[in-house]
């Protein structure tokens, strides 16, 4: 039977210089999923290693990660949270496969991906593959004030530190 799940989408800094978060968000609305989350985020090293920590092996990882910084487009990222009924398997499938030139031609990653020269994938968007790296990836790039929906534990935590607040 279909569950219900979460997932996260990132559209990566070549779609945001593209100009292609309409088109992308116009996609993804044929899932009929909701969005409980959605923000811009200047993506930092850091967060951009943790986030792809499981292939810091492989040859393209430096650049990946200067990819995802947006050094070579714009440096931001759209982080968004989609929940309904199977909506990794839905989003996974619309974006299509992980090289853009394997990926469907009709998918986001088919239309609008390509192979850099360096061999990096700019393939314009990510989406969790299962359920254990959408909960990874969503406490990485979020809060839980952020989303709306109590879909993992929190608890309540005294924090001191300093935030930038308007005048
Ligand atoms: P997906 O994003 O489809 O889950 P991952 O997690 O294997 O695929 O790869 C993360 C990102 O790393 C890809 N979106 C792509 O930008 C890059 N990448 C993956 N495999 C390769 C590869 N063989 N060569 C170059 N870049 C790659």
């Amino acid at each position: 039977m279909a569950e219900n799940n979460q997932t996260l989408v990132l559209i990566k800094p070549d779609g945001l210089k593209k100009s292609l978060t309409g088109n992308i968000l116009t996609r993804l609305s044929e899932t009929k999923l909701e969005i409980i989350g959605a923000k811009m985020v200047r993506v930092s090293e850091a967060l951009a290693k943790e986030h792809y920590e499981a292939l810091h092996n492989e040859v393209f990882f430096a650049e990946l990660i200067k990819y995802i910084m947006g050094e070579y487009h714009k440096k931001k990222v759209m982080a968004l949270v989609y929940w309904g009924e199977d909506a990794i398997a839905k989003v996974r499938d619309i974006c299509g496969k992980t090289n853009p030139e394997e990926a469907d031609s009709v998918s986001i990653r088919g239309a609008y991906g390509r192979i850099t020269t360096k061999g990096v994938y700019e393939n314009v968007i990510h989406a969790s593959a299962n359920e254990e790296d959408a909960e990874r990836e969503i406490k990485l790039w979020f809060s839980p004030s952020e989303i709306l929906m109590d879909m993992y534990a929190t608890k309540e935590e005294e924090v001191t530190s300093t935030m930038r607040v308007w005048v």
